[in-house]
């Protein structure tokens, strides 16, 4: 989350991580992970030397140059005989989304292939898009500090975004009215006004009753749709579908909670706020449902006003990757044929489809793969099909701290350098603020991301070319060159520098960066394929809920312990969260005779799982819902989530209902009872 830290060093070691109470993301607060970093990166499993998979299976030690020259000599023929696109390059979330994961998109344009692949098919990208059709910006955090009412959609901020959590407490403080919509009781929830269970993949119903009752009751900032919106009359003809009765039924709110929260939001138009967690963007009609609660701000009015969500303007610094010089779009992007706005909007390409193209199944071979700070057989569903497919190849490079799920399944293995271990710039949008972090300690022959794809480069002959500078310091240099942003007070200030002044109301003087210059209620579908102008909510096929023993499974809720695959290696975490279980509602464990901790088997479309049961109280989760945590090597919930079935305009993989069937280990046990 880009949280201020201190870091302590003594004699070249980290001694202590603390927050930085001077920093102006964070305060000063940090998670059980921030102070975790120093045994992660002093952990003994970490790895120190290339490894490379022999002949019999196992892993020997190779020296780097040897590595590298191999891995380039593979890249090679690969290129040679099947084309440059055959090669990808896949980042994880634990670089982040700028500076690093464009080393890699450099590095692979530079090669010659579109192909660059990461988190983002599974995050983020999904609501960029939605929010970039509507309004044209995202906001990332909105201004929950003025807010008068903060809606948090299917996400638990406390956990996950520590810092968004501090001004949404900040917002609680001053009055404001917190709404957590969830099928599950969170921590975030503890600070809410109203908790509003929700019947997973069904939120668009829910938005779009909202934006019925706002129009019907005239609640909506008509002043600021006039003119500042195009397709309200379509909108709101739309919107009367979703009379209350049918959204309860959709949704399992009832109709009295609805009324209320719909109460709520008119009586407090335009200061609304929201945060749209992840949840919505694991849901097959994604896209859409944001594209609507994005609406729903909109025509309260609450765009880029105080309280509102604000419209974040961007420093004007360099983009490594290389699209502008090399764009690459006719030599077909993995996925961009079916996903064209994650393409165009994203520069992505589907790692879904990835696994097709390595096995196969795609228009061309994809061959080989650099994937960088990135565990898909943990992250990516269907994960047998992740690991058929990554074995499949004739060159997996991974590059990680530690011999992952994914990194036993590579070629050569490349020791990463961690978070403290580069220096890079850093950018709070919402803030307005640049920030530069420095690297604090090395370890010898351990290369950085940015080393590691200018060795790559050099050896291909290509790395004068593009990878030009000598060290990341060179680099940052160049990003910041002309944007104003003075490097030397960068690498003085502890708290960053902000780039420009915050301004509101910034449409009343420049037009919405969206095609028609306004808000776009709908979007003119001529302009992106398979679009329906309206962001219409599509039903999700099942709503099995408890019948017998069929149950919608939501995956991957946080713990406060774990990122993803990372940290379960903390001996502290571990023993406090040992193992994945199965969250279940009390009143269905009862109707299936299934007790706590007892052993049971969730079987999908896709695979099988055995995990043990976690008994939640009946008003801590909907019935009919099933949750399990995502991350774990031994009960791996992605052996369950289908690869299939996805948002037809993101892509991105249902995670969050799953329609499963919850079995007793001994079946006879059951028919017996
Ligand atoms: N500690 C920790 N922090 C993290 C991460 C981590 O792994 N660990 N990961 C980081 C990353 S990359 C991400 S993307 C963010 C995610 O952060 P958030 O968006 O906050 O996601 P979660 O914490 O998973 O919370 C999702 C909530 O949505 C609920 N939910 C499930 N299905 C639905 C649904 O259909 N509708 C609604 N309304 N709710 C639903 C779940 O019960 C759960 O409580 O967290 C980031 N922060
Ligand atoms: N079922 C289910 N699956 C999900 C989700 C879900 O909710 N449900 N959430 C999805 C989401 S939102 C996301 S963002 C993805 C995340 O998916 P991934 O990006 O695959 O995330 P991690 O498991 O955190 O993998 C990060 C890897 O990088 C390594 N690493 C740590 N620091 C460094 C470094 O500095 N350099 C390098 N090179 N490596 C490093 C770690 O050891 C770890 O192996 O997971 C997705 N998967
Ligand atoms: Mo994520």
């Amino acid at each position: 989350m880009h949280c201020g830290i201190n870091v302590q060093v003594e004699n070249g070691r980290l001694t202590k991580i603390t927050g930085d109470k001077s920093h102006p993301v964070g305060r000063g607060k940090i998670c059980p992970k921030g102070t975790a970093a120093l045994e992660m990166i002093y952990h003994r499993d970490r790895i120190l030397t290339p490894l490379k998979r022999m002949q019999n299976g196992k892993f020997e030690p190779i020296p780097y140059d040897r590595a590298i020259a191999e891995i380039a000599d593979k890249i090679s023929k690969i290129k040679d005989e099947l084309g440059a696109r055959s090669v990808g390059a896949w980042t994880g979330e634990a670089l982040g989304f700028l500076q690093q994961e464009e080393y890699a998109r450099r590095f692979i344009h530079a090669l010659g292939s579109p192909n660059y692949f990461s988190a983002d098919s599974v995050c983020y990208a999904a609501r960029h898009i939605a929010y970039h059709l509507v309004q044209g910006y995202y906001p990332a955090c909105e201004d929950y500090s003025d807010s008068n009412v903060i809606l948090i959609w299917g996400a638990n901020l406390d956990i996950t975004h520590p810092p968004f959590m501090q001004e949404v407490l900040k917002g609680r403080q001053k009055g404001a009215k917190i709404v957590v919509i969830d099928p599950r009781k969170t921590k975030t929830e503890r600070y809410a006004e109203m908790a509003v269970r929700i019947i997973p993949g069904t939120d668009g119903a829910l938005v779009w009753g909202l934006i019925n009752h706002l129009i019907q009751e005239d609640a909506y900032d008509a002043d600021f749709v006039r003119q500042y919106t195009v397709g309200f009359d379509d909108f709101r003809a739309y919107a009367k579908k979703f009379d209350t009765a049918y959204v309860s039924r959709e949704t399992g709110v009832s109709i009295d909670t609805i009324r209320q929260l719909a109460e709520l939001i008119a009586a407090n138009v335009p200061g609304i706020s929201q945060y749209v967690g992840i949840s919505l963007e694991h849901q097959v009609n994604g896209v859409n449902v944001i594209r609507a609660m994005v609406s729903l701000g909109n025509i309260c009015g609450s765009a880029d006003i105080p309280g509102g969500s604000p419209w974040p303007e961007y420093p004007n610094v360099r983009s490594l990757a290389l699209y502008d010089h090399l764009p690459l779009s006719d030599f077909q992007p993995i996925g961009a044929d079916r996903f064209p706005l994650l393409y165009q909007f994203r520069k992505q390409c589907s790692s879904l489809a990835a696994m097709d193209y390595m096995l196969g199944k795609g228009n061309y071979p994809l061959r080989g793969c650099i994937i960088s700070g990135a565990n898909p057989v943990l992250t990516n569903p269907n994960a047998a099909k992740v690991k058929q497919a990554l074995s499949s190849l004739d060159l997996l490079v991974v590059k990680d701290l530690f011999i992952t799920e994914t990194a036993k399944l590579a070629h050569y293995i490349i020791p990463a350098a961690s978070f403290l271990e580069r220096s890079e710039l850093h950018y709070y949008p919402y803030k307005h603020l640049a920030a530069l972090s420095r690297k604090v300690i090395e370890f010898k022959g351990i290369r950085n991301e940015y080393d590691f794809w200018k060795d790559l480069a050099d050896e291909l002959g290509f790395g004068m070319r593009y990878f030009p500078w000598p060290d990341e310091t060179a680099v940052n240099q160049w990003i910041l060159e002309g944007s104003g942003i003075d490097f030397k007070a960068l690498e003085k200030s502890t708290q960053g520098i902000e780039y420009a002044p915050l301004r509101r109301r910034k449409f009343e003087s420049i037009p919405f960066p969206t095609p028609s210059g306004r808000i776009e209620l709908t979007s003119d579908v001529t302009l992106f394929r398979d679009l329906p102008s309206l962001p219409e909510y599509i039903p999700p096929r099942h709503h099995p809920c408890g019948k017998r023993n069929l149950f919608l499974l939501a995956t991957g809720a946080r713990s406060p312990f774990y990122y993803h695959s990372r940290y379960r290696n903390i001996v502290r975490f571990k023993r406090r969260n040992p193992d994945p279980v199965v969250e279940i509602n009390a009143m269905d464990a009862e109707r299936l005779s299934i007790s706590n901790d007892e052993k049971v088997r969730i079987v999908s479309k896709t695979g099988e799982l055995m995990l043990s049961a976690k008994i939640l109280k009946a008003d801590e989760v909907l019935p009919g819902i099933l949750q399990v945590g995502h991350g774990w090597d031994q009960g791996n919930v992605n052996l369950l989530t289908d690869d299939t079935d996805v948002d037809p305009i993101s892509g991105f993989p249902n995670l969050k209902h799953v329609v499963v069937r919850l079995e007793k280990i001994q079946p006879e046990s059951i028919m017996s009872g």
